[in-house]
C-alpha cells in the first residue's frame, strides 16, 4: 500500500476508490455508481500519519434514562457504546474522567500503555469517586527493537475501554450496563476509512439493545467502512457478516498478493475480545441489506442480529422493505421502544454519525 500520503485529507469523498477496478467487471449492480462516482484508479487512500501527539479528552460517565450507564463526550450525551477514541503510535492521551453517578466508576483500557495509577480499578485505588474527577493517562508506541535484539510490537490495534468497578471489582455491572467503548490505534500509514462503526456482543445483545433491535448501519456502495467488533459479558459468539469478507489481521487488510492471513467473514469471540476490519460496501455483490449477526443459531434466533444497508448512489436498496418496530436508540442510549409498527420506511435504526473522539491536542518536540 501506498503510504506517502500522510496529509489530512478528510472530508474528500473517497467512493469507489479501491473498488473501481471491481465495478467495471460487475456490470449490471455496481454500473451506476461506476458511471456516476468512479474515481480515478490513482486516487490514493487515505492513510495515517506518523504519531507523537499529546492529546487531551474529557470524558463523562453518566446514567442513562433506561437504567444503563454510559460514557458521553458532553454531559447529556453518553452513548452505549462509548465514543471512538483514535490515536497514532507515538500519541499520548490524558482523558479527564468526570464522574456524574452516585457510584464510583472508572476507565479501563487493553492494549495501551499506562501506570498503575492509570489502571482503574479498586485495587490500585484509580477509580473516580461519585461527582469526583480523575485523569487517565494512556500512551502508545511504534514497534521497534529492543536492546537484547528482540522486537517489541507496537500498540496499533483494535483495542476498547469500559469500567472496572461499579457492580463488583471487575465492573460487571458497569460493563452490563454499557460502560464501554471503542479505542483503534493506528501505524503510520495504515489505511483510514471514510467512516467506523462499533458492534459489541455484551451477554445477549448488541450495544446493550433489546434481542430483534440491534443497530442498523449505513454505507453507500463503494464507501471504505470500518467495523470495530467487540465482545462482553457470559458466552462466546460468533461474528459474521453477509456480503463481505476481511483479512484475520491486525487490520483486517491483506498487505499484498503472498499476505497469508486467512481471509474470513466468521470469527468466533468471547468475553473482552476486540478486532476489526474494513470492507468496501457492496464490492463486487453491490447494494442491499446485508445482515450481520451471531452466528451461534440460538442467539441469532433470539435476535442478536442487524443490517449493514449499503445503499445503491441513488439511495436506493434493492429488495430492502424497512419495518418499524425497531426504536432508535442512539446519543442518550435511551431505549424508546414505543411498540408501533409503523410503516414509515424510517422506523429502524440506524447509525449514520458514530460520537467520536476528537481529542484537542498538539504535538510535542
Ligand atoms: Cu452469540
Amino acid at each position: 500500500m501506498d503510504t506517502t500520503d500522510g496529509t489530512d485529507r478528510r472530508g474528500l469523498s473517497r467512493r469507489m476508490l479501491m473498488g473501481g477496478a471491481a465495478v467495471a467487471t460487475v456490470a449490471t449492480s455496481l454500473s451506476l455508481v461506476s458511471a456516476q462516482e468512479a474515481k480515478p484508479a490513482d486516487d490514493p487512500v487515505r492513510t495515517a500519519p506518523a504519531g507523537g501527539a499529546v492529546r487531551h479528552l474529557k470524558l463523562y460517565v453518566e446514567k442513562l434514562a433506561d437504567g444503563g450507564m454510559g460514557y458521553g463526550l458532553q454531559k447529556g450525551e453518553a452513548s452505549v457504546p462509548g465514543p471512538l477514541i483514535e490515536l497514532n503510535e507515538g500519541d499520548t492521551l490524558h482523558v479527564e474522567v468526570e464522574n456524574t453517578t452516585d457510584v464510583a466508576a472508572s476507565l479501563h483500557v487493553h492494549g495501551l500503555d499506562y501506570e498503575i495509577s492509570s489502571d482503574g480499578t479498586k485495587q490500585s485505588r484509580s477509580e473516580v469517586e461519585p461527582g469526583g474527577t480523575r485523569t487517565y493517562t494512556w500512551r502508545t508506541h511504534a514497534p521497534g527493537r529492543r536492546k537484547d535484539g528482540t522486537w517489541r510490537a507496537g500498540s496499533a490495534g483494535y483495542w476498547h475501554y469500559h469500567d472496572h468497578v461499579v457492580g463488583t471489582e471487575h465492573g460487571t455491572g458497569g460493563i452490563r450496563k454499557g460502560l464501554y467503548g471503542p479505542v483503534v490505534v493506528r501505524r503510520k500509514g495504515d489505511v483510514l476509512p471514510d467512516r467506523t462503526h462499533t458492534i459489541v456482543f455484551n451477554d445477549m445483545t448488541i450495544n446493550n439493545r433489546p434481542g430483534h433491535q440491534s443497530p442498523n448501519f449505513e454505507a453507500t456502495v463503494g464507501d471504505r467502512v470500518e467495523f470495530v467488533m467487540i465482545t462482553h459479558g457470559e458466552y462466546y459468539h460468533t461474528f459474521h457478516m453477509h456480503g463481505h469478507r476481511w483479512a484475520d489481521n491486525r487490520t483486517g487488510l491483506l498487505t499484498g498478493p503472498d499476505d497469508p492471513s486467512q481471509v474470513i467473514d466468521n470469527k468466533i469471540v468471547g468475553p473482552a475480545d476486540s478486532f476489526g476490519f474494513q470492507v468496501i460496501a457492496g464490492e463486487g455483490v453491490g447494494a442491499g441489506a446485508w445482515m450481520y449477526h451471531c452466528h451461534v443459531q440460538s442467539h441469532s434466533d433470539m435476535g442478536m442480529a442487524g443490517l449493514f444497508l449499503v445503499k445503491k448512489a441513488d439511495g436506493t436498496i434493492p429488495g430492502y422493505e424497512p419495518h418499524g418496530g425497531h426504536a432508535a436508540r442512539q446519543g442518550k442510549g435511551s431505549a424508546s421502544a414505543s411498540g408501533k409498527t409503523g410503516k414509515t420506511g424510517t422506523g429502524e435504526s440506524t447509525e449514520k454519525a458514530e460520537k467520536k473522539a476528537e481529542p484537542q491536542g498538539a504535538h510535542e518536540h
